[in-house]
């Protein structure tokens, strides 16, 4: 006898696919796509199904477990339990801001609202600001529209030309790829714009390879040939736009000359995506992550928005500048419970090795729940150092990755086969059920129980609530717009609240209700010049950031590199080389690329530093100028005989 479940990935990817997870007895035999949800449409993507391999996994740690001169033992969850809560309380009373929180990405759903909330009512204790993921583009955009909203995946089958700027779908957006199809098949463009040449290569029918992070100069030089051919949309740039002058004295800065030398593209090849923009209107243009990872990403990022400004995609069906959603937009965030301490101390997130240095007070317990920052954070090395040097530290996980080797107390999270929840995406409006389909295995448990049970250990009576009149309380904005947590229950809904195409009004929630262009242009310019690649460390299709089976995981890294510069270096296919950056050095075999371009190199992102394939032990700790995200690829390598 096997059953049907339904329940949603809940991993960090913007797809968030509802899936079926079929059970035989106690036991989940595979995941599939749900054919009912509107997103994925049945689909799945090739990493689902090991997912169910990931849960059964025999390194997975099923137990808490208590470090002890250096070693770990399996301890009960009382015992783990009443230290960490003994440790809490000694420090509380001390000056609560020597206790850090920090919550990962791991697992972004509807009930992790509650852990920051739990510390938040025993004290001002410190957590982490700004992001490793899409801060910059929610900067940028916030600035521009008002509010960061998307067009829905949907409305881009209206659009005549749909651009992917720095994105991978093949490798990232699952969901996107029906619509890629279908466009193509009715004859529209797609067209692709990434430095790296990537596994979507083939999916479009124009690309364009530009310098990294020169794609604001790109933008400008688009907007200017539609300026000059006069095709510009006057009614929207004049009558609907904050600083149409000053944006165009910035477009009209350098010419196409300029602007395909700082881009190092071929002038021709931007006159010819010009001339496809205008003769395909409207024009969707999705933006990637990959924007998001240089120190000046909020220029390129409202420089596209421009752009999608004076081509009339802002608020018009099949347009839009579309960078992802707020995977939190459908819950009260009151309950985070961040108000009750305006002033409390906040670390870097992007910057956490060099805050947790000079932190003063000095952090002296660090409670991480679904997050590998010893590895993923940038300057990883850093990282791991200025942790465990922490006396305390509390890691919430699966796996004994980097972070939960530092641990002292590990306590073994569900995966989300084990738990019931609700989650919304950042890539999508469609909020999603997770649904129980086999019990806690071993001693696992929710992130959800756990902070009950430490709540029942500080008498917060108000705190410790059932599962259901929890997410009730947090999804309460969308159940009063009509959507009940049973509908989401039994499959999930749209967010009624977000349109298909928003701001067709042309009405903004800024200051003025108009759009803010682009007013002030910074050069991104070249830093580093002592370095000669700069150092994409992308999306690898393999995996997703950190979450690698042990006994998946690669033990020597690769690092693509352009085939003729391999030669003119000496480098042969599979040769180990030494890859330096100003923070750190790394040993990876070379794989040859004819087509790369010859100025970067590419490391895939989330191998462990523990097996000596952690990309971080080279990036540079660089915040982006707004929206506090990582600069990740604002680190620049070379390449050394080993
Ligand atoms: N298989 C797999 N899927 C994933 C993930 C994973 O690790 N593995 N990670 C998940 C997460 S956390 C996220 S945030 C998303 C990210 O999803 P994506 O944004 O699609 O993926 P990235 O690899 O981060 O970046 C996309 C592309 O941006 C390009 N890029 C970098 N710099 C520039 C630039 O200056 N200009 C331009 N035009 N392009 C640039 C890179 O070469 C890369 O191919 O994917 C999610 N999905
Ligand atoms: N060099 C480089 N580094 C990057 C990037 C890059 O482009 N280049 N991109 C960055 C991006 S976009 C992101 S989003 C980050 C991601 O970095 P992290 O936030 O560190 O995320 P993961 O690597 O996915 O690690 C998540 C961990 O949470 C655990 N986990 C999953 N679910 C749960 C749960 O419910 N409870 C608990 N307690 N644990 C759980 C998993 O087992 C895993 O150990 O990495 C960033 N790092
Ligand atoms: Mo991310």
């Amino acid at each position: 006898m096997s059953k049907l479940i339904k329940t949603a990935c809940i991993r960090d990817c913007p797809n968030t696919c509802s899936l079926l997870a079929k059970v035989e007895g106690q036991r989940v035999v595979s995941l599939t796509g749900d054919p009912e949800a509107p997103t994925n449409q049945g689909r799945v993507c090739r990493k689902c199904q090991g997912y169910v391999a990931r849960a059964y996994d025999p390194e997975r740690l099923l137990y808490p477990l208590i470090k002890s001169h250096g070693q770990f033992t399996r301890a009960s969850w009382a015992t783990a339990l009443d230290l960490v809560a003994d440790k809490i309380k000694e420090l509380l009373a001390a000056d609560p801001s020597k206790i850090l929180y920090y919550q990962g990405f791991g697992s972004r759903t509807a009930l992790k609202l509650l852990n920051r909330r739990f510390f938040n009512l025993l004290g001002p204790v410190s957590i982490t600001k700004g992001t490793i993921c899409g801060g910059a583009g929610q900067g940028a955009q916030d600035l521009d529209y008002g509010a960061r909203i998307s067009h829905d995946i949907r409305d881009h089958l209206n659009s005549r030309l749909l651009v992917l700027w720095g994105r991978n779908p093949i490798v990232t957006s699952l969901n996107l790829l029906p619509v890629i199809k279908k466009l193509k098949e009715e004859g529209k463009e797609v067209v692709l714009i990434d430095p790296v040449h990537t596994e979507s290569v083939p999916l479009a029918t124009f690309c364009l390879a530009p310098r990294p992070g020169s794609d604001s100069q790109l933008a400008l030089a688009l907007a200017r040939l539609v300026f000059e051919a006069k095709a510009e949309d006057l009614d929207f740039l004049t009558n609907h736009c904050e600083g149409f002058e000053a944006y165009r004295k910035i477009v009209f800065q350098e010419d196409l000359t300029a602007r395909a030398k700082a881009t190092d593209l071929d002038p021709q090849d931007i006159v010819k995506l010009a001339e496809l923009m205008m003769a395909h209107k409207p024009v969707a243009l999705v933006l990637g992550w990959g924007l998001h990872r240089w120190r000046h990403s909020h220029i390129t990022i409202r420089a596209i928005d421009g752009l999608g400004a004076v081509l009339g995609s802002i608020g018009a069906v099949g347009g839009g500048v579309s960078q992802g959603f707020e995977e939190y937009q459908p819950y009260d965030w009151a309950i985070w419970g961040d108000e009750a301490w305006p002033n409390r101390r906040k670390l870097y997130m992007p910057l956490l090795g060099e805050e947790l240095e000079k932190a003063d007070p000095p952090v002296e317990m660090i409670m991480i729940t679904a997050g590998n920052p010893a590895a993923m954070l940038p300057d990883s090395s850093r990282v791991r150092k200025a942790i465990a040097r922490i006396p305390f530290k509390v890691v919430g996980g699966h796996f004994l990755d980097d972070t939960a080797a530092l641990a002292d107390v590990f306590l073994p999270a569900t995966s989300f086969l084990e738990e019931d929840d609700v989650v919304a995406s950042y890539g999508h409006s469609y909020i999603c059920p997770i649904n129980k389909a086999i019990p806690p295995l071993g001693e696992a448990r929710s992130d959800f129980d756990l902070f009950m049970d430490l709540g029942a250990r500080f008498g917060l009576t108000d705190y410790v609530k059932p599962r259901d009149e929890w997410l009730r309380l947090i999804l309460a904005p969308t159940i009063k717009m009509g959507v009940s947590l049973e509908t989401i229950q039994a499959g999930g809904a749209y967010q009624p609240d977000i349109p298909h195409a928003p701001f067709q009004d042309k009405v903004f929630p800024t200051p003025t209700g108009k759009f803010n262009l682009l007013t002030e242009y910074e050069d991104p310019a070249i830093f580093d010049p002592e370095r000669r690649f700069a150092l994409l460390s992308v999306s690898p299709k393999e995996w997703l950031c950190s979450e690698i089976r042990p006994g998946e995981r690669v033990k020597v890294l690769w690092v693509k590199v352009n085939a003729e510069v391999a030669q003119e270096l000496g480098f042969t296919e599979d040769e180990l080389v030494l890859v330096k950056s100003s923070v750190g050095q790394l040993k990876a075999t070379v794989k040859l690329e004819p087509k790369l371009r010859k100025d970067l190199v590419v490391i895939p992102r989330g191998g462990w530093a523990m097996d000596g394939c952690d990309v971080n032990v080279l990036t540079r700790a660089v915040l982006t100028k707004v929206g506090s995200g990582t600069a990740y690829y604002q680190t620049r390598v070379n390449l050394e005989k080993f």
